[in-house]
């Protein structure tokens, strides 16, 4: 397993301020804000297949961002976006799957008994493991987070030849470490919830995953993040019960 990764000076971000970087001239570009766990995903992906020449980061400001990405680039206006072969495409758990497929690298989709099966089951189940957290951000979650991750621990335990969903390293796990390392954080540091505790595969996992070096370098800062958090998540809930 690629557990290293070349370690990558990053580009600087793009605001209203900046140029546009050619569009559809070949060289593919992969926009993203270095805080959003939706890019972070596709460029876990890119980094774990070595694809660092191949596609280039181009970080934006999403607070400030240039109104030639919208105007040009990629109407949505949000991030992941990826630039390739004269189209641009987005929706974060499409493009890892678009980039495991089309470009080189070692394969992130396991075969085996049942693995597709059950990769496509657990990343049909992102979307309500985010909902339930980040729902349940507005009022006290402790009493709401247990089931995702009692979800996520008994996952763990289906596949016993690696640490990881699927056994290997895959696409499913890239799909949950973005928000599990945000949950992670946030609960432990304001709630003094550890998701870890009672959850020995989730403990493990987390742990197998700070190996990788693609990961490693994607992680988000701790501190902005509470930050961030708190300011769009704590609510006058926190306030009266602190
Ligand atoms: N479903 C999309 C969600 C992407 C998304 O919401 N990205 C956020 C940043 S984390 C964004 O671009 N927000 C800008 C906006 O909504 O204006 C995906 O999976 O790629």
């Amino acid at each position: 397993m690629a557990t290293t990764c070349v370690e990558e000076v990053l580009p600087p971000v793009l605001d209203s301020t900046s140029d546009q970087p050619p569009l559809f001239d070949g060289t593919t570009r992969l926009y993203i804000s270095y805080s959003c766990p939706f890019a972070q995903r596709v460029w876990i992906t890119r980094n774990y297949k070595g694809l660092q020449e191949q596609i280039k980061l181009v970080p934006l400001n999403l607070q400030n961002r240039p109104a030639w990405y919208k105007e040009k680039v990629y109407p949505e206006n949000k991030v992941p976006a990826l630039d390739h072969n004269n189209k641009v495409i987005g929706e974060s758990l499409d493009l890892i799957k678009y980039v495991d497929s089309n470009f080189g690298g070692p394969s992130l989709c396991p075969d085996g008994p049942g693995k597709r099966e059950f990769a496509e089951e657990l990343i049909s189940y992102t979307d309500t493991f985010n909902r339930i957290l980040y729902t349940s951000l507005k009022g006290d979650p402790t009493k709401e987070v247990g089931g995702p991750f009692d979800h996520l621990e008994t996952a763990l335990h289906k596949f016993d030849d690696g640490p990881f969903f699927l056994g290997q390293f895959s696409l499913v796990d890239i799909a949950y470490i973005p928000f599990v390392e945000r949950f992670q954080i946030f609960l432990s540091e304001v709630w003094k919830y550890d998701i870890t505790v009672g959850r020995p595969k989730l403990a493990a996992w987390i742990e197998e995953l700070n190996k990788i070096g693609a990961y490693k370098q994607t992680k988000c800062d701790p501190k902005e993040l509470v930050e961030a958090y708190k300011k769009r998540f704590l609510t006058i809930y926190k306030l009266l019960t602190s």
